[in-house]
């Protein structure tokens, strides 16, 4: 099996001048015939052979400019179609294929989703449906004509803007979509069906008017609403944040119930999983709207960031996705409230990148090679890579990034481009040398940075030691030093922030120290008493920081750091390490918990602060994150016992008092998802998660939230609460929700999420039920991912048992799933990363169990790819 280099790239023999497609839609197959205007480069020899892409193809017809090809001129096989001396001038080639689109349960190319035909081809799908040279760095105006049953598909979408449409007789009617723009064959995308849609318009900066649609399957159009709403506003702010406007004169969102990612941003249409659409109060949770606002903003973001400037290869595959990640993170900040989302963002990166980064599926944002690219849509490439341009943002500052974008966007507008050029755009634009810096793209690992400090009174001189090391990773065994930008502050005694004379031994800019060597040793003169530092302002950079403050300090700063986040973090690394510390054989003091719980019920009684801000306050680190802090010989029984033991010692002494506030929080007023109200819904829903684990009260109160909910935040709040504590009631809350919802696939995703997560020894038993039994839809990758991946991702305790069935269960499931959707199986197995990091009894029989799997079954090249770097 081949792997593919970067420093193979060379671009293609041929180029694609124009594409003209042709789909017969029918009932059982679709017939696709392809005019592709190709010509040889200049420096291109004649008599260079055009090998085309193809996947599970078949020909039916091949011409050039309108001739017939001879059987010796080409070379045709399911994956490719050569031709062997195309003419060294422009022509045209004009295939047919035919496809079967309902047989297709890879879900990449053309296949029916509820009867609904629709694409999905980044990153390779397009060659499922023509042949191709399907690669990003291959840029075409596509125009496509689609003629199908008006019966079955009265809708007919694609690409850029309608220019044609009408009836065919014999029920079959057409419509022909042109996109001006060029695109790389991944943005392509047809859907055909009988939908519902809702539509509206916005008004450009300069004064265009664009419609906008969103379609679905009939029914569902009340619930779109939140997603236009949605998208306006991120069209609004992409103008005003970064001075971007739409560009074409239509954009249509479709929903729909099958699909391998989150969404799709294909140009002029982009294609949801429903779960990301659609929302009412009683059936999508607050964290739901929060995604819908997040995706619906990513995609049309990538309009700039990936569609007009695009990818040169897969391996720059962070350069849109970091990029946008961080653009829609920072519409959520401006939308909602800027720390309250950071926050968010790094507990993300902190439960999935963070882990990734320190395992055997460690790679660098920007990878050199790999055997199946969809393995890298990664918590790396995405929300690393928006970290590293987060710290761009942060060096240049505000005026310096939008310039330097403004450069990146005037600069490479219709190219397809690299990271190298990225980086340099930021160069130029700032006159810095970001070289260094670039590290941060090409090397994986999560750097550690250790924190020494010292004051002497009598020179009124403070000093500071910051080193660095990164672990090595898969391929990587030395690594080198990066430029981290550590943004900081001093406090004083009283808390308040400390001035300083002057600053020696390394780079310090204003609150910004550059850290850029293994150790830097920073000399503070003029420090009137010894500060306590707060580092990592607002997290300034992805790294783990071995902290040298105490409890004491750490509490300090919860009280008094005026940066929000550092508030969060100084509890959350006081949390986790009394609880790390216990699992691991040192218990904690009652002076410590005394002290804690203090600090706790501070925040909480504080009015200055909002409770979606407290909510995240006392949210105590969840099992994964402690076991990550841990590190090696990870025993998740005993941190689950541990987490269980520090709440309910933090919670024992409050119980009332915690009660009482959760009372009070009950939100009258008619449901809003707006970030005031799901804030105060998280910090009751949180004290309601502080009880159960840690008094007797939570259960029932759990159980009568339950049922007296009016909305699906409060009932499944209740109910996940319950089954992740596996309290009294958790059993009947479960039996309750899966048959009120029973009609509704993505509330049954809950239940499955709920179930999954449940930490009781019937857990693998009841999991092996729901999947097994007939009515189970095992194709559908919401329904897999709900009950799988959240059992190998959140369920340390089951999934990780030492009897190994958690880990044979999941290899056994994803066996299955592999034969119908490799993509879904792959992403299911990366939960075995954390192997590594568990005692060694529970290690082998992991190992085990992944070994059967190589041994008993025909993999895909996803899923082999993924086992052999975690066996490796
Ligand atoms: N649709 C996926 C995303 O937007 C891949 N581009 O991240
Ligand atoms: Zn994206």
């Amino acid at each position: 099996e081949q792997t593919i280099y970067l420093k193979d790239y060379a671009p293609t023999p041929y180029r694609i001048v124009s594409v003209d497609l042709d789909f017969k839609i029918l009932e059982d197959t679709t017939r696709v015939r392809a005019q592709l205007t190709i010509e040889p480069r200049e420096q291109t020899p004649p008599g260079t052979p055009l090998v085309l892409n193809g996947d599970e193809l078949k020909l039916d017809s091949v011409a050039v400019d309108g001739a017939p090809l001879v059987l010796s001129a080409y070379v045709s096989d399911a994956n490719a179609l050569t031709l062997v001396e195309p003419p060294h001038r422009r022509f045209v080639l004009e295939t047919e294929v035919t496809l079967n689109p309902a047989a297709n349960t890879k879900l990449m190319g053309l296949y029916r989703s509820s009867g609904t035909w629709c694409t999905q081809c980044e990153p390779e799908g397009f060659r499922r449906i023509t042949y191709y040279l399907d690669r990003p760095d291959v840029l075409a105006p596509f125009k496509v004509r689609m003629s199908a049953p008006k019966a079955l598909a009265p809708v007919l979408l694609a690409n850029g803007n309608l220019v044609d449409q009408g009836d065919l007789g014999d029920g079959m009617h057409y419509a022909v979509w042109e996109d001006p723009f060029l695109k790389p064959a991944y943005l392509f995308a047809l859907v055909a069906g009988d939908l519902g849609s809702i539509s509206d318009s916005f008004t450009t900066m300069s004064g265009r008017k664009v419609s906008l649609g969103i379609y679905c399957t009939h029914g569902k159009e009340n619930e779109c609403h939140y997603a236009m709403d949605s998208l306006k506003r991120s069209m609004a702010w992409d103008e005003r944040r970064f001075g971007r406007e739409y560009d074409l004169d239509v954009f249509n969102i479709v929903a729909v119930s099958d699909f391998n990612f989150g969404a799709m941003e294909n140009k002029g249409l982009n294609i949801f999983n429903d779960k990301l659409v659609f929302a009412q109060p009683e059936t999508a949770t607050d964290a739901n709207y929060h995604s819908i606002e997040r995706v619906i903003a990513h995609e049309y973001f990538h309009n700039w960031t990936g569609n007009r400037i695009t990818c040169r290869d897969w391996f720059q595959l962070c350069l849109k996705e970091g990029l946008t990640v961080f653009r829609d993170q920072e519409f959520t900040s401006d939308e909602r409230s800027r720390p309250v989302q950071r926050i968010h963002d790094v507990q993300n990166l902190r439960t999935s990148q963070f882990p990734e980064d320190g395992g055997p599926l460690a790679h660098p944002p920007r990878p050199d090679s790999f055997r199946e690219i969809n393995n890298f849509y990664t918590t790396t490439v995405y929300e690393k890579g928006a970290e590293i341009v987060r710290m761009l943002a942060t060096l240049l500052g505000e005026a310096g990034f939008r310039k330097a974008m403004d450069l990146y966007f005037e600069r490479h507008d219709g190219e397809a481009t690299t990271i190298e050029a990225f980086i340099k755009v930021f160069e130029d634009a700032s006159g810095r040398d970001l070289s260094q810096f670039a590290t941060w793209y090409l090397q994986a690992g999560t750097p550690q940075v250790g924190v020494t400090d010292s004051y002497d009174p009598a020179s009124q001189t403070y000093t500071l030691t910051l080193t660095q090391k990164v672990e090595p990773t898969p391929g990587e065994p030395t690594k080198k030093p990066l430029l981290i930008p550590v943004r900081f502050g001093l406090i004083g005694p009283n808390g308040s922030p400390m001035g300083f004379g002057s600053v020696s031994g390394g780079a310090v800019e204003d609150d910004l120290i550059l850290l850029d060597r293994d150790s830097v040793t920073l000399t503070f003169t003029g420090v009137a008493n010894k500060p306590v530092p707060s580092l990592f302002r607002g997290f300034s950079a992805p790294v783990k920081i071995a902290s040298n403050l105490g409890q004491e300090e750490l509490l300090f700063l919860a009280r008094h750091d005026s940066d929000p986040f550092n508030r969060w973090d100084a509890l959350q690394t006081a949390t986790t390490t009394l609880i790390a510390n216990a699992a691991t054989g040192t218990a904690w003091s009652g002076t410590e918990v005394d002290a804690l719980r203090q600090a706790l019920v501070d925040t909480l009684d504080n009015p200055e602060l909002d409770d979606a801000f407290k909510a995240q306050v006392i949210d105590i680190p969840t099992e994964p994150v402690i076991g990550r802090h841990i590190g090696k010989n990870v025993d998740p029984d005993a941190i689950a016992r541990a987490r269980a033991d520090l709440v309910r010692a933090l919670v024992g002494p409050v119980a009332e008092k915690l009660e009482s506030i959760y009372r009070g929080l009950e939100v009258t007023a008619p449901y809003s998802p707006d970030a005031r109200q799901a804030g105060q819904r998280s910090l009751r829903n949180g004290l309601l998660n502080l009880l159960t684990t840690g008094s007797d009260r939570g259960s029932d109160l759990a159980s009568r939230q339950y049922d007296n909910a009016t909305n699906m935040t409060d009932r499944y709040a209740a109910m996940a609460i319950s089954a992740r504590n596996w309290t009294a009631g958790a059993p009947a809350l479960l039996g309750d929700f899966r048959t009120r919802f029973a009609g509704d696939p993505l509330v049954f995703d809950k239940w499955l999420t709920a179930s999954a997560q449940a930490p009781d020894d019937g857990a693998i038993e009841r999991m092996r039920a729901t999947l097994t039994a007939p009515d189970f839809p095992r194709t559908n990758p919401n329904r897999l991912r709900s009950l799988l991946g959240s059992f190998v991702m959140a369920n340390p305790v089951q999934f990780a048992r030492a009897d190994g069935l958690g880990f044979r269960f999941v290899t056994e499931a994803v066996a299955e799933i592999d034969k119908v959707n490799p993509q879904v199986a792959s992403r299911i197995l990366t939960g075995f990363r954390i192997l590594p990091t568990l005692e060694t009894r529970r290690r082998d029989v992991g190992l085990d169990a992944l070994r059967a799997l190589k041994e008993q079954h025909t993999l895909s090249r996803n899923v082999s790819e993924i086992l052999d770097r975690i066996i490796a």
